[in-house]
Order: C-alpha cells, then structure tokens, then sequence
C-alpha cells in the first residue's frame, strides 16, 4: 500500500505538479492521525494541538520523522513544497470546525483492569507517601520513584504530550494525568498499572481533583467545555458549556480545586469570568444576584450542587493562584494586571501591575515575620515578585538570571528554587532565601544544559531537578548541603510530582 503512495508520489514530484496539502494528508497522514485530523494511534493534527510546535519542527518531522515513534519520515515521498504546504495547512482551521460529542467521549472510555481486581495494600516495598511520578516529554513516557532509594519502580508510555500537575485522589493511590490531546488517564500507584482513560475533548487544558475523592473536573478548549467525571471509575458524569450568560462560548484558562470551600474554581479565557462549582451535597441554592441582575432578569434559582456560580471580573484571567485559606483567587492577565478577588463576597478587592507576566500557577507561599508572602516567577522579567497576602501590596522583586517558569519549596527548607528557562541562562537554578528575600546561591549543576523545575522529597530533605534535555537527567541534590548525590538518566523530564506534598498540599508545591 505503502508502495503504492510511494510511487504515485514520487510520480506527481515527476510530473512537477505538487498535489494539494489536503489530498497528501488523506494519502499520508489519516490513516495513524485521524480522517478529521482530530488523532488515532498518532496524535491530533489540529492548530490548537499544534499550537506549541515551532514550524520549521514540524517540518522537520514531517520531513525526517520521530525517532523511536511509529512517525517515519516524508522526504522520499513528498517533495519540499509538498511538505511546506502540508505543514502550512495542518496550522490552518478545518472548514467544519470539529466536534467531540458526550457519545464519542463515553466510547472513547477504556477499562484496563476492573476495581475489583486493584489489591487493596502496595505490592512495591516503597514508601506510597514518597513516591514521585516524573512525566517524561522527551518519549512521553511517565516513571514513578522511589522517593528514598531514588530507583525507578515503573516506567509506561502515556499519552502524547501531558500538560499540567497530575493530580491524586486524597489518599495518594491513584494519580490522574491529562494530555493536552484530551485524554484523561488513571494510573494506580499501589500496583503500578494503568487502570482506565477517556478522551474529555479535543484539546483540554487541565484537570482537577476534588479533596473527597469523587470527581475530577477537566477544563477544555476544544470544545468550550468542562467535563465532570467520576473519580473511581473516569466515567462522565456532566459537561458543562462554558458560555458566559450572554451566550459567549469560552475556552477555559485554569480549572483548581479549593479544597476547604469543597469546589473547583475555574477561570475562562475568553471571558471575565470567574466561576465556583461546589461539590458540597449541601451546597446552598445559587440565588444568583449577577445571574439576576445582568442576564436572566427573574431571580432565576439554580442547585448550587455542580453547576458554576459565577464572578464577573474587569479582566480576564489567563493564570491564578490561592490564598492559603482559599477566601481569595489572585489572577493575572497576560498585559500585567493582577486581579485579587474574594471568592465569599464575589468581587474584586485589589489590584495590582505585575509587568513580568507572573507565572501564578507555580507560584508558592511561604510565612515570614508572622506574615504569609506569595511568591511568583515571572515568564518575561528576570525576577521573582512576592506579595504580601494580608494587604495584597508588593513586597519586593528579586532579581534572577532570567525569566523563569517554576519556583518550588518545602516547610523544612529555607530556601526557594527558581529556574530561569525562558532565558539564555537556562542552566541556572536561583536559591532565595525565604527569611532575607535575598538570592542565597546560584546552581549551574549541567553547563548549558535546561534545568529547571524543582519537587522536594517529603521531608524536604532532596530536591529532584530536571535537567529537560533528550537525553536528560533527573538529579537528586541535597537541599542543605546542595551536593548532587544522584543522576537518574530520563528522558526530558518535565514535572515531578511527590504524593505525600500534592495530598497534604505543602506550601511550597502546586496543588
Ligand atoms: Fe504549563 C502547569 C499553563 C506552557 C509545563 N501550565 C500549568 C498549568 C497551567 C499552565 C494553567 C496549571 C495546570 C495544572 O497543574 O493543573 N503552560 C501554561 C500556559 O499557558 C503555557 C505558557 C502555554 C501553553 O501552551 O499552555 C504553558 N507548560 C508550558 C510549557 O511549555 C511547559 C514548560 C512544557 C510543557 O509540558 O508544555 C509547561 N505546565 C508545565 C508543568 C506544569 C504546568 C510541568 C505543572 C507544574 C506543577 O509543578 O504543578
């Protein structure tokens, strides 16, 4: 069959007539990629999918292909104008914008292993509190480890391409991953397997776990949704358009769960919106005034049991972050502006100019002289802003080799960790010290090479930094001596994620 393409192809090449990108798609690509482009046993080739590769990386691929993938390279059979056009209309919308329905999302749905069969107590002699899982992008892999022996105890692929925190349920035994093609996945950590996954949508942002256990909440933008789903058994429970109340659809920015408030808080990036869905049983009615005031205009009462009460905001927010007593959201647009909104009475309460594009997603809180300070890297400007919560005021900018992406810490350490990976000195790691806002060390631990995001172990005693290379390395470092003691070779390991942080939800990781 193969053959056949080849020959037809390398016939048009003769001919000097380059066929049209759509037709060589249906010829080359649909068949692993999907007739709608929208995946099958290869990812989805729609522009939001493509939206993080540069071009001349998709050409590359289409041209040479993907090492150790099933993905082989074009260039025998399509010419280099064949290939740049191809790659030009993979980027461009389909005429008919594509569609993933409630009934394709419950077909999609695969049980690996049924519950019953799970056993009921860890079978891998670690500690289940301190193990980590690593997401590999390098081969979209995931490892789990050892958090004390610093041994890898499994390793599976995933779904191409994995994007956010993975999320726990509250007993640290299963963990959920979310592909930024829409899968959601379900791993059990006490038998190391796979156990159930489901396409949400086409493009998904990011999921969140509810603290009883029972839901997950996934966050779309391909369609302008988010899909509830039963925790134990990832089956859909209810999707939820994200339409303002004039009718506006909205991709979603960021979906978190606020555990002491028993509901998810959900930020919309088309919108200025911010919207709350509890999942407390015995949540109150919404008699809704903004819903009353501003669309609906009769009063309208709606459950307040897993249906969004929403926040009108000035802006939109593309990126946000709790207080530790989740009573206030801060957010950030993408010009700067820095939003703080208290999530009881449902508005705004301060406003601040962050310039550097806060990165408030990865930010952290830490106590000092009695006061609680968020901290964020900035993804533009070389320093890390930190904020007083109690007054909402800039406490200072500290200034790193770069911009960065994540900042991380632990109660049982005095320092803050910061990359600087959007930046050429993307090989260095800032330690600020939490007590003088001051940078105590700078770690160059791979010269020239990207490191960046830092987990601790559970008692804070390790920091385990990426080094996000293909090849890579997971290196383990004394946080208090700052010695290297381990090298764990991975391939580009993004985020890693310690179970006994993530369900206690420590101050100096995301939650
Ligand atoms: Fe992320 C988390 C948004 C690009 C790696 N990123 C998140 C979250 C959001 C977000 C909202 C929180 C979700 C959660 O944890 O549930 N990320 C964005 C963007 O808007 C941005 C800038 C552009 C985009 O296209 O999405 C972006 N992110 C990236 C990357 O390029 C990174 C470095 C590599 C990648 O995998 O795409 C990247 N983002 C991460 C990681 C986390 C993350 C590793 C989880 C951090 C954690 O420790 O919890």
């Amino acid at each position: 069959m193969r053959r056949a393409w080849l020959w037809m192809g390398l016939a048009l090449a003769a001919s000097g007539h380059a066929a049209a990108p759509a037709a060589l798609y249906q010829q080359h690509c649909q068949s692993c990629h999907g007739e709608q482009r929208l995946g099958g046993m290869a990812p989805a080739l729609l522009p939001q999918s493509l939206e993080r590769s540069k071009p001349a990386e998709l050409l590359a691929t289409v041209r040479d292909g993907r090492p150790a993938t099933q993905m082989q390279g074009f260039a025998d059979w399509l010419s280099a104008d064949e290939i740049q056009a191809l790659v030009g209309w993979l980027r461009t919308p389909a005429a008919t914008p594509p569609r993933w329905s409630e009934a394709e999302m419950a077909a999609s749905h695969r049980q690996f292993v049924p519950l019953a069969q799970l056993p009921d107590a860890p079978g891998h002699g670690a500690d289940p509190a301190n193990l980590f899982v690593v997401v590999e992008a390098g081969d979209h892999h995931v490892s789990v480890l050892d958090g004390e022996r610093f041994t890898v105890l499994a390793r599976f692929a995933s779904h191409y391409a994995l994007h956010g925190g993975p999320k726990f349920s509250p007993d640290g035994r299963f963990v959920y991953f979310a592909s930024r093609d829409g899968w959601v996945s379900q791993y059990d950590l006490y038998s190391l397997q796979k156990v159930a996954e489901i396409r949400v949508g086409l493009n998904t942002r990011n999921v969140a776990a509810s603290a009883d256990g029972r839901w997950l909440l996934a966050g779309n933008t391909l369609p302008e949704n988010l899909v509830l789903l039963d925790a134990r058994t990832l089956q859909p429970v209810k999707t939820l358009p994200v339409r303002t109340q004039q009718g506006q659809l909205s991709r979603v920015s960021a979906v978190y769960d606020a555990a002491p408030r028993q509901s998810f808080i959900v930020a919309l990036k088309d919108a200025p919106e911010l919207w709350e869905i509890s999942y407390n049983p015995a949540a109150e009615p919404i008699y809704d005034g903004y819903v009353h005031d501003y669309a609906m205009g009769e009063g309208l009462a709606k459950p307040g049991f897993l249906n969004p009460r929403r926040t009108p905001l000035d802006a939109v927010l593309d990126d946000f972050f709790f207080d530790p007593d989740y009573r206030h959201v801060i957010g950030a647009s993408r010009d700067g502006r820095a939003q703080v909104v208290n999530l009881d009475i449902r508005r705004q309460v301060a406003a601040l100019q962050l310039d550097g594009m806060p990165h408030l997603g990865a930010g952290i809180t830490f106590k000092r002289d009695g006061r609680i300070l968020l901290a964020t890297p900035n993804l533009k400007t070389g320093q890390v802003s930190v904020i007083d919560t109690g007054n909402w005021q800039e406490v200072t900018r500290i200034a790193t080799p770069g911009p960065g992406f994540f900042l991380r810490s632990h109660e049982r350490t005095p320092y803050a960790w910061v990359d600087a990976m959007m930046s050429a000195q993307r090989d260095t790691l800032t330690l600020i010290d939490k007590r003088t806002l001051q940078v105590a060390h700078t770690l160059r631990p791979r010269p020239g090479k990207t490191t960046a995001h830092v987990e601790f172990t559970r008692d804070g005693r390790y920091a385990l930094v990426s080094v996000m290379e293909t090849p890579g390395e997971l290196l383990v470092i004394d946080a208090a001596t700052l010695r290297e003691v381990a090298a764990l070779p991975m391939m580009k390991p993004i985020g890693k994620y310690n179970v006994h942080n993530k369900i206690t939800r420590s101050e100096g990781t995301s939650h």
